[in-house]
């Protein structure tokens, strides 16, 4: 099941670039910053009233996140939505004849579970199910 909006993606080219903005001009606060490796790219999360603002810098050319702003520059990447049960989300999606990117889950940043579907088959827009574990960490989720 659905339950939020988990986070929107947001492809830079720098984290320290752009955190400023976020952190200082917006008033957001720290960002939690980790290295995904599996999706090759650094990611920088805001919490804004328990949704995340995750800016995504890649760490390599081979990044889906590099060909994107290669293609059409920085700027919003995916929307997330939370769910507690990633692989119910996908057979649903399936049902319906949308693309997934992932049969499975993948891991994403902080500890969660995470499969894509393809843009071209959700009417444009990048579209990730995500599912956190219990990570204990005091994070907001
Ligand atoms: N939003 C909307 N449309 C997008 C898109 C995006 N972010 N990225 C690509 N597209 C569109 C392109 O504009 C293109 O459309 P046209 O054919 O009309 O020009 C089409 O999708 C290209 O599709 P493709 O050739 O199959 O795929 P690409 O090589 O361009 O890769 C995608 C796109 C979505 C398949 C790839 O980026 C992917 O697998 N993404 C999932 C993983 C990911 O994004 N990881 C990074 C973030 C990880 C994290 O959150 O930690």
């Amino acid at each position: 099941m659905i339950q939020k909006i988990d986070h929107i993606g947001i492809a830079v080219k720098s984290l320290e670039a752009t955190i400023p903005y976020y952190r200082d001009a917006l008033g957001l606060g720290e960002p939690h910053i980790e290295e995904v490796t599996t999706q090759k790219v650094r990611v920088a999360m805001f919490d804004v009233a328990g949704v995340h603002i995750e800016l995504l810098e890649p760490t390599s050319p081979e990044s889906a996140i590099a060909k994107a702003i290669e293609k059409k520059g920085e700027g919003i990447h995916h929307i997330a939505f939370k769910t507690n049960d990633v692989l119910a989300q996908l057979a649903q999606v399936k049902e319906a004849n949308i693309v997934v990117l992932n049969e499975t889950p993948v891991p994403g940043a902080h500890n969660t579970e995470v499969a894509f579907m393809h843009p071209k088959s959700t009417f444009g827009v990048l579209t990730e199910f995500c599912q956190h574990p219990n990570c204990g960490c005091g994070c907001k989720h």
